[in-house]
């Protein structure tokens, strides 16, 4: 039986020493500590120990119990803070790895222009009316005062697809389309894209314009000066000036062309307004008394003005962008430059 207790200790010793994790400690301490353990099985066979001897033996495998106890409750403490350190290590964040980049998407530039345009017109009373792309020739040009073969039309040549339906060459038929439709008070604004037989680095095939018109009585040239002015200032800077030069289009009498000074050089001269110190950034007039009788509003009680203006113009005038190419070609490089966030 001594030889036994013996025997059971230094195996219990070598096996606890050598063991390495926690999971394999708790299965070593079934093995001798269990119910069916071999340190319980010599507690069970103290019965067939003789009577006198009994007591003595019964003292020796308890202290061997408690031995292997201690045992095992000090290697769980070494196994426990050695996994808690492998823990640690695995679970560690190295700060010092550059953060993962979240890529957002941004508005266009030319939505971005759109939509600071439509908020200082709304902020001035503006309602916003969309027209159709795709229009008839009475819309585009007819009512607009210019008949077929009026040499006007040259000045904005687009696309046709039958002789009579063609893609709008700009938004004026807005005007046309609003004053059929609604007697005055007016205050309106129509966006959208148009098309013309252009091509260059300041012209494009499809661009995009915002027309605006107000109707009322006594509506004269100083109100579209004083409107203009103060869009430019939102647009712009406080700065900007406004310039109107006589120009010439059949829908509005008289009609100019609006410069502003130049944002570069705030009218010294330079490459963006060649050296003239202004650059052109719409047309305008006041609308012809013909467009007005032709779309059911009295000229004699009434009066309008009208202007136009061209996204993509203002957009390369503000962010000095010289080719109009550029704003749609999709180049994320580009395009990344206008994320405010
Ligand atoms: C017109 O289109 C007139 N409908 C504007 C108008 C409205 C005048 C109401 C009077 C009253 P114009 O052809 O100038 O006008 O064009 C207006 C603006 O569109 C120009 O100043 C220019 O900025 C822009 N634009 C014209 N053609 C192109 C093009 N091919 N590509 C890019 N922008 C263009």
């Amino acid at each position: 039986m001594q030889e036994k207790i013996i025997l059971i200790k230094d195996s219990a010793k070598t096996e606890i020493a050598s063991v390495g994790t926690t999971k394999l400690l708790n299965d070593l301490k079934v093995k001798y500590l269990g119910k069916n353990g071999e340190v319980t099985a010599l507690l069970k066979g103290m019965k067939d120990i003789p009577a006198e001897n009994r007591a003595e033996f019964g003292k020796i495998i308890n202290e061997l119990k408690v031995e292997i106890t201690e045992l095992f409750a000090t290697k769980e403490l070494q196994l426990k803070e050695i996994e808690m350190q492998e823990k640690f290590n695995s679970e560690a964040i190295d700060i010092t790895l550059p953060g993962k980049v979240n890529n957002c998407g941004s508005l266009h530039p030319l939505n971005i222009v759109k939509n600071k345009i439509i908020d200082a017109f709304c902020g001035m009373g503006f309602e916003v009316f969309e027209g159709p792309e795709i229009d008839t020739d009475y819309y585009c040009f007819q009512a607009l005062n210019i008949p077929k073969d009026h040499p006007a039309r040259d000045m904005q040549d687009t696309f046709y697809i039958t002789d009579n339906v063609l893609l709008r060459p700009h938004t004026s038929p807005g005007q046309v389309r609003t004053m059929e439709n609604k007697q005055p008070p007016i205050k309106i604004l129509s966006p959208g894209r148009v098309y013309r037989a252009d091509d260059d680095a300041s012209h494009s095939p499809m661009f995009h314009q915002i027309e605006g018109l107000v109707v009322d009585k006594g509506v004269s040239l100083c109100d579209l000066q004083g409107l203009l002015d103060e869009f430019v200032k939102i647009m712009f800077d406080e700065q900007t000036k406004t310039r109107f030069r006589p120009s010439y289009f059949p829908f509005t009498e008289p009609s100019v062309e609006v410069d502003v000074t130049c944002c570069k050089c705030h009218g010294a001269g330079c490459s963006l307004c060649k050296g003239t110190g202004w650059i052109e950034i719409l047309g305008a007039g006041i609308v012809n008394k013909n467009v007005l009788e032709m779309s059911g509003i009295d000229s004699n009680v009434y009066s309008g003005l009208a202007f136009g203006l061209g996204i993509e113009r203002i957009t390369m005038i503000k962010y000095g962008i010289s080719d109009i190419r550029t704003l749609f070609e999709n180049n994320v490089k580009f395009l990344k430059q206008f994320n405010r966030r």
